[in-house]
C-alpha cells in the first residue's frame, strides 16, 4: 500500500535535479568560509529575503536558537506567542542555550496585540529581567499555516523596536505567506531585524535553513553556529540543493495551497468533521474531530492503517500538510479514505 503522507512538508524528498546538483557541487571547507556553493546560497538567500547577509544552518530549530543566542544574555526575557514553534516545539532551547525565560502572549492566528507586547516589555527595575527579544512566526504552524500581513508584522515589530528591542521572525514557511498574499517576500521581512527560513520544507531541499540579518548580526551568529556543532565542512553538497529550492521551487508552493484548499473543502463536506476552509490559506490544515467518538491519536492510527498519514496536534484535532510529493489524485484518494472511515464511525455511534 502506498502511503499518502500528509504529516508535514518536512517529508519532501529532493528532486532529481537537486540530487544531480548535489553530486556535482563545487565544495570547500565552510568553517574556513571556503565553500563556494554555500557562499552562493547565502548570497542568493540574503538577496531574496532582503537582508545584508545570511548563514546556512542545518535546521530551522538551530537557526532560531542561534538567533536567540546572538541577541540574548543570560537572565533575559523573550516575548513570543504562546503557540509559537520556538516556545512550543524547540525543546526548551531558549532556557537551555540562551539562559533566557519566555514571556508567552496569547495570539490570534499568530498576531499578538501590540498593546499586549508593550505591556509585556519590562521596565528598568532591579527586580525585573531585561526584555531582550520579540519573536514572530509567519506562517504560523499551530494556527494552521496562518499568514501575517506586512502591516501586522510592522505593528508588532514596532511595539518592540521603539523600546530598542530586536525582532526575530521564525519564517520557516515565509515563502508560503508571500505566495498566499501575492507579494514580494521582502515586504514581510522588512520590518524585522532577522529572519530564519527553511529550504527543507515545501521547497524540497533535503537539509537546511538560512538565518538572515545584518552583516554584524550574521558574523556573531556564525560563531554561535560553531558552538552548537553546526560549523559544517563540505556543506556545498547540501547548499547545492538549497540553491535549486530557492531558484526553482518557490512559485510551485501555490499548488500546495490549491491542494490544501481542495482537501479542506472535501473535509468540510463530510458529516462529523469540523473545518472551515476559509480559515486556511496556505498548506497546513487543522481538522477538529470533536464530534467523533475517538481521540485524535486514535484517528491518526486508524488513518495510518488505511494508508493516510497525518499528525495529532491536540486531543481532538489533527493536522494535514500538503507538499510537492502529494499530487491532486492522492488528495482525492485521501478524501475518499477519510470519508469512508468517518462514515463507518458515524454508523457505529448511531447503533
Ligand atoms: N516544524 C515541524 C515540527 O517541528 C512541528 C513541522 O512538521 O511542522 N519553525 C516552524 C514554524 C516550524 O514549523 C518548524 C518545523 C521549525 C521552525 C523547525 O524547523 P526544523 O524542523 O528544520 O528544525
Amino acid at each position: 500500500m502506498e502511503l499518502i503522507d500528509l504529516r508535514s512538508d518536512t517529508v519532501t524528498k529532493p528532486t532529481p535535479e537537486m540530487r544531480q546538483a548535489m553530486a556535482s557541487a563545487e565544495v570547500g571547507d565552510d568553517v574556513y568560509e571556503e565553500d563556494p556553493t554555500v557562499k552562493r546560497l547565502e548570497t542568493l538567500g540574503a538577496e531574496m529575503i532582503g537582508k545584508e547577509a545570511a548563514l546556512f544552518v542545518p535546521s530551522g530549530t538551530m537557526g532560531n536558537q542561534i538567533a536567540a543566542m546572538t541577541y540574548l544574555t543570560r537572565g533575559d526575557e523573550v516575548i513570543l506567542e504562546a503557540e509559537s514553534h520556538i516556545f512550543y516545539y524547540e525543546v526548551g532551547g531558549l532556557a537551555l542555550l540562551s539562559g533566557a525565560q519566555a514571556c508567552p502572549l496569547p495570539g490570534r492566528r499568530g498576531f499578538m496585540e501590540p498593546e499586549l507586547i508593550t505591556q509585556a516589555i519590562r521596565e528598568d527595575n532591579i527586580h525585573f529581567p531585561r526584555t531582550g527579544l520579540l519573536c514572530l512566526e509567519n506562517t504560523h504552524n499551530r494556527a494552521g499555516g496562518a499568514v501575517l500581513t506586512p502591516e501586522q508584522t510592522k505593528k508588532m515589530a514596532e511595539a518592540a523596536q521603539k523600546h530598542g528591542i530586536p525582532v526575530h521572525l521564525d519564517g520557516a514557511r515565509i515563502f508560503n505567506a508571500a505566495i498566499a498574499l501575492g507579494i514580494d517576500v521582502r515586504e514581510l521581512t522588512a520590518p524585522v531585524d532577522s529572519v530564519m527560513f527553511c529550504l527543507s520544507k515545501g521547497l524540497g531541499a533535503p537539509v537546511g535553513s538560512l538565518l538572515a540579518g545584518s552583516k554584524s548580526f550574521i558574523a556573531k551568529a556564525r560563531k554561535n553556529r560553531k558552538v552548537l556543532g553546526g560549523g559544517l565542512r563540505q556543506s556545498g553538497v547540501l547548499a547545492a540543493a538549497g540553491l535549486i529550492a530557492l531558484e526553482k521551487m518557490v512559485a510551485r508552493l501555490a499548488e500546495d495551497h490549491d491542494h490544501a484548499r481542495l482537501l479542506a473543502e472535501g473535509l468540510a463536506n463530510i458529516p462529523g468533521l469540523t473545518i472551515n476552509p476559509d480559515e486556511f490559506s496556505t498548506n497546513i490544515l487543522i481538522l477538529s474531530l470533536e464530534k467523533l467518538p475517538l481521540t485524535a491519536a486514535e484517528f491518526v492510527q486508524l488513518l495510518k492503517e488505511h494508508g493516510v498519514l497525518a499528525g495529532a496536534v491536540s486531543e481532538t484535532a489533527i493536522r494535514f500538510v500538503t507538499h510537492k510529493d502529494v499530487n491532486k489524485q492522492q488528495i482525492k484518494e485521501a478524501l475518499r479514505i477519510i470519508e469512508q472511515l468517518v462514515n463507518g464511525l458515524n454508523r457505529k455511534t448511531r447503533v
